[in-house]
């Protein structure tokens, strides 16, 4: 290895901001040699180092990040600096891409999980505001959160654990899977809708996007693919997947649409099973937990129709009507209130019990 890549792999970049659709995107540069952090800013910003220096601390500048995009550079401490492009996931990603060929490691990508002293001392290097390492792995997973309802139950749990730790507490089968639906909050859990072609499966979707997702149209077969978007229900941020109605096809599309449909609905986290007054949901084999969703309620208010009382949530996505109760019904099904009010510690990452 020379000496240049050698130095280059000790610059980390971890993101600050979640890797969703923002505004802008912040990304932290750490570095313990000031040299290779200097000559990588540098070449970022197309610089010639010597003929122009690097951002000095304190120093505020507009930069073209590698022809990729623009943005701000904020030069925090002589070893570690913001960079903030703008926030798509595709400028983040390209940027990503360009560091990892420059040798640059992510934080996470980097430390086996098991190497704790490393990661200490990795996280005290991101996170100097932090009092222990604990904060500084609740800081690093508020940055990184899907759902803002992670935030206040992460901020409290730094003292949470110490206490639990220090009174003998030790996770427990319980704990173990409140954490694992907690989890959810950090990252965003897959929902699939599944159901009969033209029930309103993709108009549902729209209706909670607040926007045009998928396209809905009154014929049997408009939806030939997966589509998805990731929306906020009751706080908790999900991707919810639109998947064609199921039907008998011979059409290549969407036999092949079908296909990617199955095999989203066995890595989802919920599923929706998607019915109109009149028009049954399909049987689904799977195990992933379900909710029984009747749509198009406005048709059948009084619920007297078989699929109306099968169904333990009613919404009508032309009058939006019953579209807190289904996202209330989701985000109960993925993390209950129980796991939101306890005072249990939460286990959400494995190093919070190896340390102090
Ligand atoms: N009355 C009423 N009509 C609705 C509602 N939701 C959807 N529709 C209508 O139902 C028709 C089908 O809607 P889509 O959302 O395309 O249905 P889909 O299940 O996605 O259809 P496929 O993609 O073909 O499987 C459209 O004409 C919608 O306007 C509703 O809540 N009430
Ligand atoms: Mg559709």
């Amino acid at each position: 290895m020379n000496q240049q890549t050698k130095n280059k792999s000790q610059i980390e970049l971890i993101w600050e901001t979640p890797r969703t659709a923002g505004a802008v995107a912040i990304g932290r540069l750490n570095s313990i040699d000031v040299a290779a952090l200097d000559a990588l800013l540098c070449e970022l910003m197309g610089r010639t180092q010597g003929e122009k220096s690097a951002p000095t601390v304190g120093q505020i500048l507009h930069a073209n990040f590698a022809n990729i995009d623009d943005g701000l550079i904020v030069r925090l401490s002589e070893t570690s600096a913001f960079i903030m492009p703008h926030g798509g996931p595709r400028i983040v990603a390209r940027i990503d891409a360009w560091m990892r060929n420059h040798g640059i490691s992510e934080m996470n990508d980097a430390v086996p999980a098991n190497v704790l002293n490393d990661a200490i001392r990795r996280s005290q290097l991101a996170y100097p505001e932090a009092r222990c390492f604990r904060e500084a792995l609740a800081l690093s997973a508020i940055s990184n959160a899907g759902s803002s309802r992670a935030i206040p139950l992460l901020l409290v749990q730094p003292k949470r654990i110490a206490a639990a730790v220090a009174r003998g507490w030790v996770a427990d089968a319980n704990s173990i899977s409140r954490a694992q639906r907690l989890a959810q909050l950090l990252h965003p859990p897959r929902i699939v809708a599944v159901g009969a072609a033209n029930v309103g499966k993709s108009s549902l979707l729209n209706a909670v996007a607040g926007r045009t997702v998928a396209i809905a149209m009154d014929f049997a077969g408009t939806t030939r693919d997966a589509v998805a978007a990731r929306v906020e229900l009751d706080g908790l941020v999900a991707d919810w997947f639109d998947t064609p109605g199921i039907r008998m096809t011979n059409d290549p599309v969407e036999v092949a649409a079908q296909s990617i449909a199955a095999k989203l609905r066995t890595g989802a986290s919920l599923i929706l099973e998607i019915s109109a007054p009149g028009q049954p949901c399909p049987r689904i084999d799977s195990d992933v937990p379900r909710i029984k969703v009747c749509t198009r309620i406005d048709l059948d208010p009084k619920c007297n129709s078989v699929e109306a009382r099968a169904a333990s949530v009613h919404v009508s996505a032309l009058q939006r009507t019953g579209l807190v109760e289904l996202a209330c019904a989701i985000r109960t099904a993925m993390i209950c209130d129980e796991d939101l009010s306890s005072d249990e510690p939460w286990i959400f990452h494995p190093d919070l019990i190896a340390t102090k």
